[in-house]
């Protein structure tokens, strides 16, 4: 664990070297202009006229708390056809993220960030909603109440640039206003003054501005500022807003604490949907059958794999901010998992069609577990009550869904096949725990080593299996079927997942749960631990999930499943099928073969690829997430492609002619080039 990234500090000047004087940060901001003038950017200032005077340099005891904005009602005022809205950023304290603070805790710990606010108004998290109709003539006005230096903090190092300053510049900068029609606009706003931007929403979409008092790009923009978010909406002309549809803005806060000093009392890591975190995030109540429509805005710095459980959803358009592209019907994919990379927006539909309690979340682990884990002793009592398990045990970027009840709950025929799924663990030379799974045969007394990763679970489409998951850990586990479409009481969140009065439990050492699954399609899946994922998943408590169609035997000889496990830094690197360097595998040459990938770590993203001399090979992706990809999409392209966890991919490929293609596996954002890479040779005879 990164441990030392999670803990957040108010960086003083003095632990940063000396406060830049004015001449500096003149300089500064001249070095700013000479780089807007460098690429092209168009800066609008229309009414620069130093309205105010700059606050003054406010404690934090007088700054009001911010709010949480659900983006539900849009801010401004709207008289014929012109849009007039005071912005205003400035100080707000925020509160969040419970599961971050000590559980004896009686009130939540606040951090002070920037944020903005409509003027009058409280600072909201996200900043406040533009949302307009195609057409209409906009005007923002934006003020800057951010006071002299104040403390940002600096990225964590790796997103560091060299001289990048801790404290705020006197020149807020204001990006993506003019949404959809100025992408590279930037507008300058200086200490204590206003600026104005105005146009006309001419492009439909959903797009979103950002801020920051300081120069840096949004891959970097870690610190207090990060909150300097909101999203804007602009409705085609003549379609009404559906009321239904809502509007998901993340962000982020984290920085580097200052390794001189010690990490003040409740300032941490911390992220949000619409300002809020697990437990504490929006609660969703659907009934069956109703169609969901969600856009997600990533207005942080890093990835996240947002994955449904329980339903695929589909992918109607993606965005980076200043343009989107919805997709045509024809060629909306249908995924359980998309990677929202720093930056980016999407927008998702899809229809519940069984009752029970659901999540949406990242599926990066860090950002779904509390940053400061709690001693054992304080998460016995809620091991034992298995609800609180679920509000305790997850944090930040989860978003809870209940679907009410239907009649008639679907019944369940004898199954077709049942399987004994074993927990299993044992100690490596070096002293580190492995936890993996054992299919245990009828005719087999004993069970031996787990197995890193599971052993392929076979399942038919449209037969139901049983599975007993039988616990021969020394601690507590559940199991979420990544991707599958089951009942939720089978969906592996304990103390959430529920059908009628039945609650997923927590599967206590020597104990068993048994689940019933009829996949309604064939496809590549996953199972993997829900329970202290950040060790028991990258320990290994991962498997491939294999459904088949009716009639279809697995060929093990033409498909072949890649699990990638594991995480970039600590006890348990990456891995390809439990391998840090995996054995030759063996094809032939005019033959076809079904490749699935399946990957299930920590949460980097990884670059993958199939190369032979050095360019990669064709092959045709087929399916993502276990659905199969549209006719439009299934194209023959080049064998390289970003993943991130919580995904699969199904690719075919013929290799033509003899010889030996590479594998490779790679996470060089994280790192140096070649540091972590896992390569596997597949010869082709
Ligand atoms: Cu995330």
């Amino acid at each position: 664990m990164k441990n030392t990234l999670l803990y957040l500090t108010l960086l003083t000047a003095s632990t940063v070297g000396p406060p830049l004087g004015a001449s500096g940060r003149r300089l500064m901001r001249r070095s700013w202009l000479v780089l807007a003038l460098m690429i092209g950017v168009s800066v609008t200032l229309v009414g620069c006229t130093g309205l105010s005077t700059p606050t003054t340099a406010s404690r934090s005891s007088e700054v009001a708390l911010a709010v949480p904005n659900d983006n539900r009602t849009p801010a401004g005022t709207l008289r014929s056809g012109v849009l007039e809205l005071d912005l205003e950023a400035r100080p707000g304290r925020w509160e969040g993220e419970k599961s971050d603070l000590d559980p004896d805790a009686s009130s939540p710990t606040i951090v002070d960030v920037l944020g903005f606010a409509e003027e009058g108004g409280p600072v909201t998290i996200p900043g406040p909603l533009i949302r307009v109709a195609q057409g209409t003539e906009v005007r923002i006005r934006v003020r800057n109440s951010i006071p002299d230096s104040y403390p940002i903090g600096l990225p964590i190092p790796g997103l560091r640039e060299e001289g990048m300053s801790s404290v705020a510049d006197d020149v807020l900068l204001v990006r993506g206003l003019r949404a959809g029609t100025a992408p590279d606009d930037v507008l300058e706003v200086p200490g204590g003054e206003v600026a104005e931007v105005r146009y006309r929403a001419e492009v439909p979409g959903t797009f979103y501005y950002w801020a920051t008092p300081s120069s840096r790009p949004i891959t970097a923009w870690t610190g207090r500022d990060a909150q300097l978010a909101g999203a804007i909406i602009v409705d085609p002309q003549g379609a009404a807003p559906d009321p239904e549809e809502r509007i998901f803005v993340i962000t982020m806060l984290d920085q580097f604490p200052d390794p001189n000093a010690p990490a003040p009392q409740g300032e941490y890591f911390r992220r949000a949907i619409n300002g809020r975190s697990w437990p504490d995030t929006e609660r969703f109540e659907y009934a069956v059958g109703e169609t969901v429509r969600w856009r997600w805005i990533n207005a942080s710095f890093e990835f996240h794999p947002m994955h449904l459980h329980g339903f695929h959803y589909r992918l109607l358009g993606r965005g980076d901010g200043t343009s989107e592209t919805l997709f045509p019907e024809e060629a909306r994919p249908l995924i359980v998992t998309e990677t929202m990379t720093p930056g980016s927006t999407f927008r998702m539909e899809w229809v519940p069609i069984r009752a029970g309690n659901w999540i949406f979340h990242c599926h990066l682990l860090d950002h779904i577990v509390p940053a400061v884990e709690r001693d054992e002793a304080e998460r016995e009592h809620d091991l034992m009550d298995v609800e609180q398990h679920a509000l305790d045990a997850m944090a930040g970027l989860v978003v809870g869904m209940t679907v009410t009840e239907n009649e008639q709950a679907e019944a369940m025929e004898p199954p077709h096949q049942r399987l004994r799924l074993v927990a299993l663990e044992a100690n490596n030379d070096d002293g580190t725990v492995v936890r993996g799974f054992g299919l245990e045969e009828p005719e087999a007394e004993t069970i031996g080593t787990p197995s890193v990763p599971g052993p392929p679970l076979l399942l038919t489409r449209g037969e139901t299996t049983e599975i007993a998951v039988v616990n021969r850990l020394s601690e507590p586990t559940t199991i979420h079927w990544h991707g599958l479409e089951l009942e939720s009481v089978f969906d592996g969140v304990a103390g959430w997942s529920r059908t009628r009065s039945r609650i997923a439990p927590l599967i206590a050492p020597g104990d068993s749960f048994t689940v019933r699954i009829k996949p309604p399609r064939a496809g590549t899946f996953i199972y993997h631990t829900h329970m202290d994922e950040t060790d028991q998943l990258v320990q290994g408590m991962i498997g491939p999930f294999l459904v088949l169609e009716p009639g279809e035997e697995y060929d093990p000889e033409h498909d072949r499943v890649f699990v990638i496990g594991g995480q970039v830094e600590g006890d348990y690197p990456v891995t390809v099928n439990g391998y840090r360097e995996p054995p030759v595998m063996r094809f032939r040459a005019g033959e076809t073969y079904r490749l699935r990938f399946v990957h299930i770590t920590m949460g980097q993203a990884a670059d993958v690829a199939l190369t032979m001399s050095g360019s990669p090979v064709k092959w045709r992706a087929v399916a993502k997430d276990g659905a199969e990809l549209p006719e439009v999409l299934r194209r023959e392209g080049d064998a390289e492609f970003m993943s991130n966890t919580g995904q699969t991919f199904d690719f075919m490929w013929t290799p033509t002619e003899p010889g030996d293609a590479t594998l490779s596996v790679t996470h060089e954002r994280f790192l140096q080039p070649g540091e972590d890479v896992v390569r596997q040779t597949l010869r082709v005879q």
